[in-house]
């Protein structure tokens, strides 16, 4: 496999696609309205360079955004608009020297899935490796592990191929011959169990392909999630892909810090919000031991979206593609989608239905959930897996500090008989405000000391989500989200370089097991 990440000339054109000027170069993975130049502007980025290869191929881009075309010698070879998906273009080219261009566009107008409102910054560029690969005959193509008894260590295998003999080890054992079948099951030998406290990961091999996978269970017929057997308490939080010098082209290092420090504060959870997570994310994740939530893109979505079929096709075509992608990883626990659409009119209610059935025709083996921001009025919480809420009594509302517990055990109340989580629950702080006044540091602390003692102390919640990790990219606000000084959703419990504000240091005492 070839990486394609380095150096690529970069050209910059605000609505003429026809006629880019390789003036400049830049980085991949990159994004380009993070670069020096082209702050806040709205156009295409193209990226440009030289590949020497033939035969049938295989190009992928792990990320990008908004919209990304390709074009190999001129020719355009793939499209996509799932702005943070993966985009694998397989083409056949004459062996030799061949011009490939990434046009990546993030022009708001007439986006599928994108709107100007969501709030987050609608970055343009390449947010991921891109490689390029040789299609080899009778290649493995999806391998796709799914535990079915963490007590037996029995799996399901499913393989596409058409290969007439698989082999098959699991972490470089033994070597089982059979004919070709799309799905059987088997026994790992010498397994261990897949959990927050110990991550344990086993690799799967199917003639020359290798997947990683881990065994563990998940079943959410009452009240609670179990999570191999046992109620799970999720202690989690949000996480938006987000650097101010990077968006959400985010290196990995810094990733992987991210990640390190969210399980050392005590979290064994993160809401990847509000689009696809990228591979890396995933393989720390399964590591490190923390769950994941992964969901497609949306946000606040009304009923004008939810009655357009390119919107909501789109949004499905993401939601199928995501679950496929991220389907081995042991660390993803929930599928959502949709958050905070309005899903108290029967419209919602319509695709929560299709979405959720989505879900589990793609993988019956996990919930699905989406987060709804109005639990009282809400008419969906009946239909996922998994009842949501999204709430930020006090913060929004009008309630006082010491009247949260008392709201929070109200929404517990809410969805009967079903697992239920706050999904999302936070309040802004500008760093360096000691004051104690609303946006202070300390009146941020003091509210997720009292959301997470009132949650950890009602037993009719699986868990919380605190918005959010870090303080994110997002516009200075609009009508959909008012106050967000300097361009940031503020609520991070870091600010946006990583640098810790005071609720970031009570953690370790509120999350205690
Ligand atoms: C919503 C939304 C988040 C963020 C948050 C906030 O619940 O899902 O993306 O916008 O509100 O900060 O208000």
């Amino acid at each position: 496999m070839l990486n394609l990440d380095g150096i690529w000339e970069f050209a910059w054109t605000e609505d003429d696609p026809e006629e880019p000027r390789y003036d400049s170069f830049a980085a991949v993975p990159g994004c380009f309205d993070t670069m020096q130049g082209y702050f806040n502007r709205r156009g295409y980025g193209f990226y440009r360079r030289r590949v020497t290869a033939g035969g049938r191929l295989r190009l992928a881009i792990g990320s990008f955004g908004l919209r990304a075309k390709v074009f190999w010698d001129g020719e355009e070879i793939a499209s996509s608009a799932l702005a943070w998906s993966p985009l694998v273009a397989e083409f056949t080219a004459q062996p030799g020297d061949h011009e490939l261009v990434i046009r990546t566009d993030n022009r708001l107008e007439g986006h599928p899935l994108f709107r100007e409102f969501y709030d987050f910054y609608g970055f343009g560029g390449i947010f991921d490796h891109v490689t390029l690969e040789e299609v080899r005959r009778d290649e493995i193509g999806r391998l796709a592990v799914t535990p079915v008894d963490h007590e037996t260590g029995e799996v399901e295998i499913a393989v596409e191929t058409t290969a007439p003999l698989l082999e098959i080890s699991f972490d470089g054992g033994r070597c089982l011959r059979m004919e070709n079948r799309k799905k059987f099951h088997l026994q790992v030998p010498d397994f261990g169990v897949w959990s927050p406290e110990h991550p344990r990961l086993h690799k799967l091999r199917v003639n020359e392909k290798e997947v990683e996978f881990g065994i563990r269970t998940l079943n959410w017929q009452g009240e609670h999630l179990l999570l191999n057997g046992k109620e799970a308490e999720f202690l989690g939080v949000n996480r938006h892909e987000s650097h101010p010098e990077f968006g959400p082209a985010t290196p990995e290092a810094l990733i992987a810090s991210d990640l390190r420090q969210i399980k050392e504060a005590g979290f064994n959870f993160i809401r990847g919000c509000h689009y696809p997570q990228r591979e890396f994310f995933f393989r720390m994740c399964d590591r490190l031991g923390l769950m994941v939530w992964e969901e497609p893109l949306s946000w606040g979505n009304k009923v004008c979206d939810l009655t357009d079929p390119v919107f909501v096709d789109t949004l499905e075509e993401q939601l199928r593609l995501t679950i496929r992608n991220s389907i081995n990883h042991p660390s993803l626990v929930i599928h959502g989608f949709l958050n905070e659409c309005a899903s108290d009119t029967p419209e919602a209610r319509q695709i929560v239905q299709r979405f959720t059935q989505v879900c589990h025709e793609e993988d019956p083996s996990r919930p699905a959930a989406f987060a709804t921001n109005r639990p009282e009025h809400d008419i969906c919480l009946d239909v996922t897996d998994i009842a949501a809420m999204n709430v930020y009594p006090g913060w929004y509302g009008t309630e006082k500090l010491e009247e949260i517990p008392g709201c929070l055990d109200k929404f517990a109340l809410l969805a009967p008989g079903k697992p239920k989580v706050i999904s999302e629950i936070g309040a802004a702080a500008m760093c360096g405000d000691h004051s104690g006044a609303p946006w202070s540091e300390e009146f941020q602390a003091e509210y997720l000391r009292q959301v997470v003692t009132s949650v950890r102390r009602n037993r009719a919640w699986s868990g919380v989500m605190l918005w959010q990790f870090c303080n994110s990219n997002t516009y200075t606000g609009t009508v959909h989200m008012p106050g967000r000084p300097r361009g940031f959703n503020n609520k991070g419990l870091l600010d946006e370089y990583r640098r810790p504000k005071t609720a970031w240091k009570i953690l370790p005492e509120l999350l205690k097991k």
